[in-house]
């Protein structure tokens, strides 16, 4: 079983093979999956049991998205996990180990008992960022992860998730804006789970399909089965190649199901029992069982094995965690201020083009040539232009040439136009757009166009 050995290595991922996956691979797949299962149905025990200090967040059923995502990623690829992500640290190198003592804060923790939940990183060796936020901040963050390896020289990508509901914050926005506009190595990987807490998609963004969110950014988006673990791969695997090349970032909306509450507190009432029952079908693991067995990739013995493996280590792992003790108070105090952490060495020797984004993916258009010369509005002259509103009605686009045989750009702005002079071949306004009470050019062009009276006036003022 070398694809076993492997795991048992924590290398998973280690090499990828042109972008098919070999038999082992596969396996490795399942591993990771019902590792990532297992080990949090422990957790969900423990949280009854009251030795977890903080919450649990179950991604049951959400696993073939953390495991396909991040396989596609190589040993000097980052990543930031939100908290329904265990099953990505588990593939980039963490140990269940890990998970546990995190989990019940113990001293032998990542964080030495310190922090909860997946609020851990590694930024020297597996290259895991730890999450500061599970609504959009890790998105920026993320995409300046990915600039600075650009910067460095390293081709590596920088993949990150976000909820539906977090595809609603401003962080989401400004965070792919930036991404976008520098043209970032980032998969941003939007796991549509039907449910931010207790609010459906529906009630917090009027759109079908999450993925459209990328066209506002003028990035490449992608939709996936989220409960087909190979597709998940197979997506996350092109984006993560386009990237490399400079043709990121982009988006990945993979479609699932929040198959508990919120975390363990939340019983999930609101959630329809139909809607339950739809995606309990469509379950990833068991799913992907059947297409390994049709596919002839194992058999019952060879499952019965990797399961067997999976349940010794979580054994193994769940009693060093409970054996471990809590962090000695005196602690609390060490490590809180960054101690050589972040040397980094750049090779400020490469060329410029090298260290810089690739060109913009869009030109920037600056002329509106379908948009017309402006009309004033009504009840407004022509002699105090400073006090006009700054606006500009656009001229109906089928008498232009750009727009000739095109509907007007913005039928509100048209049908909104107030009745008013027409002021087309006039100059257009003098619009003091930028231009603040400190500017002195601006105030001298006051001054010559106002009555030389007004001027003497102001001039005696100062
Ligand atoms: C500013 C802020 N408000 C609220 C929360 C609590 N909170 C964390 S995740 C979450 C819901 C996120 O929903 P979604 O993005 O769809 O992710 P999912 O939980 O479905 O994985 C909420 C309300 C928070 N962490 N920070
Ligand atoms: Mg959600």
């Amino acid at each position: 079983m070398m694809g076993l050995d492997r795991v048992s290595m924590g290398k998973g991922t280690a090499q990828r093979m042109n972008g098919t996956l070999s038999r082992e691979q596969h396996l490795e797949l399942y591993y990771f999956m019902q590792l990532n299962r297992q080990l949090e149905e422990r957790l969900v025990r423990l949280f009854r049991q009251n030795k977890i200090v903080g919450g649990v967040y179950s991604s049951l059923g959400q696993e073939a998205i953390s495991v396909g995502t991040s396989y596609a990623l190589e040993q000097r690829d980052w990543l930031a996990p939100m908290i329904r992500n265990i099953g990505t640290l588990l593939v980039k190198g963490f140990k269940p180990r890990d998970i546990f003592t995190q989990h019940m804060a113990k001293v032998t923790s990542p964080t030495h008992g310190k922090d909860g939940t997946s609020h851990f990183g590694d930024l020297k060796t597996l290259h895991v960022v730890s999450p500061i936020s599970m609504l959009g901040d890790l998105i920026p963050v993320m995409a300046g992860v990915g600039m600075a390896g650009r910067y460095l020289g390293q081709q590596i990508v920088a993949m990150t998730w976000i909820g539906d509901g977090g595809s609603s914050t401003g962080a989401f926005h400004e965070g792919l804006n930036l991404a976008a506009v520098q043209r970032a190595p980032l998969v941003l990987v939007l796991e549509n789970n039907q449910w931010a807490y207790s609010t459906p998609v529906a009630r917090q963004v009027p759109l079908k399909d999450l993925a459209d969110r990328a066209l506002a950014y003028g990035i490449k988006s992608r939709i996936v089965d989220g409960n087909d673990v190979i597709a998940v791969y197979e997506t996350a695997r092109w984006a993560v190649d386009e990237c490399r090349v400079g043709r990121g970032p982009i988006l990945i909306e993979a479609k699932t199901m929040r198959m508990k509450g919120h975390a363990q507190h939340d019983p999930a009432e609101y959630v329809p029992k139909d809607m339950l029952e739809y995606w309990k079908a469509r379950d990833p693991i068991a799913r992907y069982e059947k297409y390994l067995t049709n596919s002839g990739l194992w058999d019952a013995k060879t499952k019965a094995e990797i399961d067997a493996r999976i349940e010794r280590q979580l054994d193994e792992d769940q009693k060093f965690a409970e054996e471990s003790p809590l962090p000695d108070p005196q602690s609390a105090e060490q490590g809180v201020y960054c101690e050589g952490c972040h040397e980094i060495e750049a090779d400020w020797r490469r060329p410029k083009e090298q260290v810089m984004p690739p060109a913009a993916s869009v030109e920037a258009v600056w002329k509106v040539a379908d948009f017309g010369a402006a009309t004033i509005p009504t009840g407004a002259t022509q002699s105090k232009p400073e006090a006009q509103p700054a606006v500009h009605y656009p001229k109906h686009a089928h008498q232009t040439g750009h727009g000739a045989s095109q509907p007007p750009r913005s039928t509100e702005a048209s049908a909104g136009k107030p009745a008013g002079e027409d002021l087309s071949g006039a100059p257009p306004l003098r619009v003091p757009f930028g231009r603040g009470p400190k500017d002195r050019s601006f105030e001298r062009e006051k001054q010559q166009n106002q009555p030389a009276k007004q001027n003497r006036h102001r001039r005696r003022r100062r």
